[in-house]
Parts: C-alpha cells; structure tokens; sequence
C-alpha cells in the first residue's frame, strides 16, 4: 500500500454518480493515501456504498452534505476540513471515472517539487469525445488566456488537478460565485490573479456511454449560461488589474 502523505490529499466531489464511483474510488486509492469524497446531497445510494467502503478502509475518508450545493461548494468544504487537518495541498478528480488515476503520483510529486504552483492536467481527448464538449473548451481556454494575458493555462475546465489549499480558500471567500460548474475556470484564474503559477501535465480524459454507466450533469443550456456569465465578471476583473499583469509580464 501506498504510504499516507499529511501534506497532499485526493478529494474527490461527487453528485450522483451512479456505480462507477466505487471503482473510481478504489483506483484513486490504489495510487494514493488519504483520498476524500465529498458526496454532495446524492440520491443515488453512494453515500452508503462509500461509507461502507471507509468502514473497511481507513485510507478512506466520505464527508456526506445533506442536500445537494454545487461542485465549487464540496470542494470548498473539504478543502476546510482538510486545511484544519494540516493538509497544504488537494488533488481534485471526479467521482465518474473519467479521469486518469494513474497519473495521481505524477501530479503529487509536480506539486511537492513547486508548492506555489498548482498542477494543471491538460486534457488528451479520445475519438469518443462529444464535439461539442471539446470546442466548449477552445472557447473557455481562450477567454481564460485573454483575462490572465497568456500566463500559462494548459486548460481552464478540466478538474484533474493539486491545487495548494490556503490561496484556493482565499479566493473562494473573496467571490460567492465560483460555487457551481463554474468552480474549474474561474479557480485558474483568480489563483492566476493571485499569483500561483499553472505546471500543465498532459492526461486522458475519457467518455463513457450510458451503457458503459458515463453520466454526466452538465446541462448545456443553463451550464453554458453559468459559464458565459462567468467569463463576463473575470473580463470585469481583467480589465480592473490589466495595470498588474502588464507589469508581471514585463517582468517575466
Ligand atoms: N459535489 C458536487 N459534485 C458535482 C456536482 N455536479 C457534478 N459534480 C461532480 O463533478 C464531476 C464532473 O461532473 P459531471 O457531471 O461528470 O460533468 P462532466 O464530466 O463535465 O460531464 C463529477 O465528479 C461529479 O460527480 C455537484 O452538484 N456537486
Ligand atoms: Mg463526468
């Protein structure tokens, strides 16, 4: 078994994500220990079969919220709990298996070699990749290289990622947005703001079809609006600190 780190945890949100969360669960902790799911209001039995899992396995930790807040939310608390448990540093992986679990020491040991930095999985899309999803990105990405002036961002959406936990609770306490699927995007940016600079490390992403058990809950119309209007108040902010980033970029 892999040895406990005190510094760097895997926290893994989660909102119905239907059976693939035990294997997606059992695969992180393969790789690593401690691993944290935040089961967010689910209605769909994981919050038993997680539990039941922790009972047997001490690496395992399942904080359970009661009604359903948003991914930026039970990220939020479990970075809380985890800062008051000493931990500096959190992988964040969804609970649905897409991402790559193997990769999990590699982002660690990113994070543990540049403690300021956060560590940026850079999405390697497969042929099953919904269309649609993929130029989402191109958009997103653009818009976050223009409100941060090109600082580095491998990709602003993909939630494969170490973030170090006290500037993340920083910036979450600075804005009540950031709550939802807006949590990805708009962390890279404002902790971009803020300073921290983004290591991007190539991972494959993968989709699954509904008979494979994939689900997903992005909801194009009202995910979209969220997102759009989340781009509008980070272009507020560039435009509000554009004087700093020329500086830091005169300075690089
Ligand atoms: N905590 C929490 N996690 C969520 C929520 N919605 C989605 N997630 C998690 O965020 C990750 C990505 O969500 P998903 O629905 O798979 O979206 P997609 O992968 O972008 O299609 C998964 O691990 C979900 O379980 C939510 O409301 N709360
Ligand atoms: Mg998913």
């Amino acid at each position: 078994m892999n040895p406990r780190s005190t510094t760097h945890l895997v926290l893994i949100p989660s909102f119905n994500p239907g059976r693939k969360v035990l294997a997606t669960v059992r695969a992180a902790r393969a790789q690593w220990t401690p691993v944290w799911v935040v089961v967010d209001g689910s209605t769909d039995g994981s919050a038993e079969w997680l539990s039941a899992e922790a009972a047997t396995d001490p690496g395992l930790h399942v904080l359970v919220l009661p009604q359903n807040q948003g991914k930026g939310w039970a990220v939020l608390h479990g970075i809380t709990q985890a800062a008051q448990a000493g931990f500096t540093h959190a992988l964040t992986m969804d609970s649905d298996g897409q991402h790559p679990e193997t990769l999990i020491p590699d982002f660690m040991a990113a994070s543990l070699a540049a403690p300021d930095a956060m560590v940026l999985g850079k999405p390697v899309f497969g042929p099953e990749a919904p269309w649609v999803r993929v130029m989402g990105r191109k958009l997103s990405n653009g818009w976050a290289h223009l409100e941060t002036l090109s600082f580095g961002i491998g990709d602003s959406l993909y939630g494969f990622r170490v973030y170090p936990i006290a500037p993340l609770i920083k910036v979450m306490h600075g804005t009540r947005f950031m709550r939802r699927f807006d949590f990805d995007p708009e962390a890279v940016v404002r902790l971009c703001w803020a300073g921290a600079r983004p290591i991007n490390i190539a991972a494959p992403v993968r989709y699954f079809s509904p008979q494979e058990g994939g689900v997903s809950h992005f909801k194009y119309l009202r995910d979209n609006l969220l997102l759009s209007w989340m781009h509008t108040r980070l272009f507020a902010g560039f435009v509000l600190r554009l004087p700093l980033l020329l500086w830091r970029r005169l300075l690089k």
